[in-house]
């Protein structure tokens, strides 16, 4: 399961990797990304949830839910950029939509915010 959730989310980055190069697309491109059930959903200013205690050797995945206003008729989405920054150094890009993974080898707590909107927008992983 674990190599399945890697190659959704190198597949969906380099879905993201094109940067306008082609105007044939749809224009409503920008689309939310549920979690799966264990994994942490990036919003527009807070992450949810906030806090999760996992085991040595997990791998946690977020995934952006910050795309707001599509409409069934063509209308963009509106998708505001958001970081998972933590305080260690490990961050992801600075991203509207996707997926973002880390394992965590090692016990302790680790804390992270998003690189925009800073400690308000903060969550922490207790790994143990
Ligand atoms: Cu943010």
């Amino acid at each position: 399961m674990k190599a399945v959730f890697v190659a959704m989310a190198v597949a969906s980055l380099s879905a993201c990797g094109g940067g306008g190069g082609s105007s044939t697309g749809p224009t409503n491109q920008h689309v939310n990304t549920p979690p799966p059930a264990d994994g942490i959903s990036v919003n527009n200013n807070s992450f949810s949830p906030g806090s999760k205690s996992v085991a040595v050797g997990a791998n946690v995945k977020w995934a952006w839910n910050s795309c707001t206003g599509a409409d069934p008729y063509g209308g963009a989405a509106t998708c505001v950029e958001h970081s998972v920054t933590f305080d260690d150094g490990v961050t992801s890009p600075l991203q509207d939509q996707g997926t973002f993974n880390r394992t965590f080898a090692a016990a302790g707590t680790y804390t992270y915010h998003c690189s925009v909107h800073g400690t308000a927008m903060s969550g922490t992983i207790t790994v143990e």
